[in-house]
C-alpha cells in the first residue's frame, strides 16, 4: 500500500468512527427520554493522578465537541488538585460549551448523568475513609465539601459521629448509582483501597439484610495509550509499559473486583485527552470510548430495584425473644411447666380424694 493509500485508509476509519459516534449519541438520546428514569450519579474513586479529572473533561468533549477544563487535571501525581467533592451536572457540559455541529446535545443536556469527583486517595484502607465513602455513596454529603475539613471533624469527634450526628439526612438525588474505580494502568493494583471499597459495599442493613449501597462498580483502566503497540491514539509520551505488564495488572484488578465472568460490562480500557494527547485535536477513537461508556452506564440493568423490606417484624422479634428466654432458662422453665400442670390438676385430685373419702364413710 502506498503512503497516500495508507493516509486514505486512516481518514476512512476516522469517518467510520465519527459515524459510529453519531449513532451512539442517538442511542444516548433515546436512553435519556426513557420514562421513569432518574439521572444517574457516577462517583469517581481512585488514587491521586489516576486520571479522574482528565476523564471528566474527555467525556465532556465527547458530548460538546470542545475540550473545557472543568475538572482541574494536574501534571504529575504527587498531590491531588481536587480537594473537595466535585459535582459535575450533565457530565460537566454547559450549554455554551456545545459547538454548532452538536446542537442536538443541548436538548438532552439536563438528562445526562451527574459525575462526582472524590478527591484523590492513597492506597489505604481505614475506618475513617470507609465512613466518608459511606456518606458519599448514601447521598449524605452535599457537594463542594472539603475532604480535609471532614477529616478534621473525624479527628476532633469520635469515629462515626459524622454519620450519626452531623450528616444524618440523605438526599435521593445525591445517591450514587455507579462507582467508577479509576486506575492508571502504569500503577500496581491498589489492593488496600479496593479492600476498603469492598468493605463498604458489603455492608448490609441489619433490619432488611439488604446491602446498604447498591451502586454498580465499573473499573476504568486509564492511560491505555501508554501500553506499547497501541498505535490507535498516537501518544507521544515515552512512559510506556509493555502489553504483558498491562495484562498482569488488569488481571489482578479483575480478580480483586471479582469481575472475571463479565469483564466487558465492568471494565473499560481508557485513554483521555491529556498532556500527551492534545485536547485541541479531534480524536474520534477517544470520544467513541467515552460515548460507549456513558451509554453502558445509562442502560438499565437486568436486576430490578428491590425495596428495603424489613425481615425483622414485631412478631418475629417476640418469637425470637421467647425462644432466647427458653434457651437460657430451659431447666427453670421445665420446673415452671411442671408446677403449672400440677397447679391445674390440683382441684381434680382434691375432688377425687373427697369423693373417695365420702364412699368409705357410707
Ligand atoms: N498519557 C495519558 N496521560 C493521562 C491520561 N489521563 C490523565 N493523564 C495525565 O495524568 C496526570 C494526572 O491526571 P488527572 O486527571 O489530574 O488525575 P486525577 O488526580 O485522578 O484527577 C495528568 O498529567 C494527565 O495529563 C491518559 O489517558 N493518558
Ligand atoms: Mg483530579
Amino acid at each position: 500500500m502506498s503512503g497516500q493509500d495508507l493516509q486514505h485508509a486512516g481518514t476512512d476509519r476516522e469517518i467510520n468512527v465519527d459515524q459510529e459516534n453519531e449513532n451512539l449519541l442517538t442511542e444516548i438520546e433515546q436512553l435519556c427520554s426513557r420514562t421513569n428514569r432518574s439521572v444517574e450519579n457516577i462517583l469517581l474513586i481512585g488514587k491521586v493522578g489516576a486520571g479522574k479529572s482528565s476523564l471528566i473533561n474527555t467525556i465532556g468533549k465527547a458530548f460538546s465537541g470542545k475540550y473545557i477544563s472543568r475538572a482541574e487535571a494536574g501534571k504529575g501525581s504527587s498531590s491531588s488538585k481536587t480537594k473537595t467533592l466535585g459535582r459535575f451536572e450533565s457530565v460537566g457540559v454547559a450549554e455554551d460549551d456545545i459547538i454548532d455541529g452538536r446542537r442536538r446535545v443541548k436538548v438532552i443536556l439536563p438528562r445526562l448523568p451527574t459525575v462526582y469527583d472524590f478527591p484523590g486517595l492513597e492506597d489505604t484502607d481505614d475506618k475513617r475513609l470507609q465512613e466518608l465513602l459511606e456518606l458519599v455513596l448514601g447521598g449524605y454529603i452535599p457537594p463542594g465539601k472539603s475532604l480535609g475539613a471532614l477529616k478534621q471533624l473525624q479527628k476532633e469527634y469520635r469515629l462515626g459521629s459524622l454519620k450519626e450526628s452531623i450528616f444524618t439526612d440523605s438526599r435521593q438525588e445525591w445517591k450514587i448509582t455507579t462507582i467508577l474505580f479509576v486506575h492508571s494502568c502504569r500503577e500496581p493494583a491498589p489492593k488496600k483501597l479496593i479492600a476498603c471499597l469492598h468493605e463498604v459495599l458489603t455492608k448490609a442493613d441489619p433490619k432488611s439484610a439488604q446491602l446498604l449501597y447498591s451502586g454498580n462498580v465499573h473499573v476504568v483502566m486509564t492511560k491505555y495509550d501508554l501500553v506499547k503497540r497501541q498505535h490507535e491514539y498516537d501518544s507521544e509520551n515515552s512512559e510506556t509499559i509493555t502489553e504483558d505488564d498491562y495484562m498482569a495488572i488488569e488481571k489482578e484488578i479483575v480478580q480483586l473486583f471479582s469481575i472475571d465472568g463479565n469483564r466487558n460490562d465492568h471494565l473499560t480500557r481508557w485513554t483521555s485527552y491529556s498532556d500527551s494527547i492534545n485536547p485541541e485535536c479531534h480524536n474520534p477513537a477517544i470520544e467513541h470510548c467515552a460515548l460507549k461508556f456513558i451509554k453502558l452506564i445509562m442502560t438499565p440493568g437486568t436486576a430490578p430495584d428491590v425495596d428495603m423490606v424489613p425481615v425483622l417484624t414485631i412478631k418475629s422479634k417476640i418469637d425470637m425473644a421467647i425462644r432466647a428466654w427458653y434457651r437460657n432458662n430451659s431447666c427453670m422453665s421445665t420446673q415452671i411447666i411442671f408446677m403449672v400442670i400440677v397447679f391445674c390438676l390440683l382441684p381434680f385430685f382434691t375432688y377425687l380424694l373427697n369423693k373417695g373419702n365420702g364412699k368409705t364413710s357410707v
